[in-house]
This record gives C-alpha cells, sequence and structure tokens, in this order.
C-alpha cells in the first residue's frame, strides 16, 4: 500500500487516498467543468448567431461601459472645490446634513466616511454643529472652511482653491441650494 500510496499519488488516484471528501471535490470540479464547457458552448452560438445578424446593426453598449460615465467617489477630490457638481455636490448635501448633528463634545473629528476629511466644531454656547472644515484630500492643509449662524440661517463657505489655507473665495447658500458670493 506504501507503493500504491507514493506511486499514484502523483496522478490523484490512488484508491487507499479516496475519501467521499475528495470525490466530493472531483464531482464539483468536473461539474465545474462541465459549466465552463457548456458556458463556452453557448457562447460560440451566441457569437456565431449575432456575427450573421449584426452585420450592419452595431451591437448596444454593454451596461457596464454605461456605468464608467458615472462618477467614482472622490475621482475629483482637491480639484473641485469650487464645483458645484457630481461627488462635490454629493459631499456639500453630506456635509450640511452632519452639520446638522448636535454633539456630545466640541469637535469631532472624521465626520462623514470617504475620500475627503470633514471635522466637526461645536463651540461654547452652541446646541449644534456651528463651524466645519473640510481636506478634501487628506493632505492635512483644510480646504474649505464652513461657518453656521444658527440664528440667521446663513452658512459661509469659505474655499482656498489652492489648497494652501488661503481661503481667497467666500460663497453662502442659497435659499434655493445653490453657493453664490455676496
Ligand atoms: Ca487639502
Amino acid at each position: 500500500m506504501a507503493l500504491c500510496t507514493s506511486m499514484l499519488a502523483l496522478a490523484g488516484d490512488c484508491p487507499a487516498r479516496e475519501s467521499p471528501l475528495k470525490y466530493k471535490t472531483f464531482r464539483g470540479l468536473m461539474g465545474g467543468l462541465g459549466l465552463v464547457a457548456a458556458g463556452g458552448a453557448a457562447w460560440l452560438l451566441v457569437r456565431a448567431c449575432s456575427g450573421s445578424e449584426t452585420a450592419d446593426t452595431p451591437p448596444k453598449p454593454l451596461p457596464a461601459a454605461g456605468s464608467s460615465a458615472v462618477p467614482a467617489a472622490g475621482s475629483s477630490a482637491g480639484s473641485a472645490a469650487g464645483s458645484s457638481t457630481g461627488p462635490a455636490k454629493d459631499l456639500n448635501a453630506r456635509i450640511l446634513i452632519a452639520a446638522e448633528r448636535r454633539l456630545s463634545s466640541d469637535k469631532m473629528k472624521d465626520a462623514i466616511p470617504g475620500p475627503a476629511k470633514v471635522n466637526l466644531y461645536q463651540d461654547a454656547g452652541f446646541q449644534q454643529v456651528n463651524r466645519l472644515k473640510v481636506d478634501l484630500d487628506r493632505d492635512d492643509r483644510w480646504d474649505e472652511k464652513w461657518t453656521f449662524d444658527r440664528a440667521s440661517g446663513e452658512v459661509k463657505r469659505q474655499i482656498a482653491p489652492a489648497d494652501d489655507e488661503q481661503y481667497t473665495v467666500e460663497l453662502f447658500l442659497q435659499p434655493g441650494g445653490g453657493w453664490a458670493a455676496r
């Protein structure tokens, strides 16, 4: 039996080493191969048919190709500081929601999961977040500072377009939801 083990183990065919588990694995493997073969045959069939019928009608783009048009989250971090479309708009909406929080301390670091770092601050005397800072690219330099005047409802957004903490752009949240300079 030792001979069998040593000789046939290489071929994976030794009866002494046969076990239900191994048989199951074998069955699974063969089943998988069968599926692959069936899939390949079906693919060839489809390809043959479509090849004869779509000579003058280009195939529709695959759904996967269309999905690539959707911008990936955070793909434009750092360059979209002043933008009001796409991921930046989504981020701004999430920031405004986060800013409605009432913190149990004076600060909440990294309050929004994602590529941008957002720190919330609730200074003494405030019952909810009254300012926040945004680091779009997490380079430890703030790209934006937001201030919430809870009495008037005014939301001021100061932006450092060069990511150098020089806040040269100042925008205010408009009643309709957009941003505008004063
Ligand atoms: Ca930054």
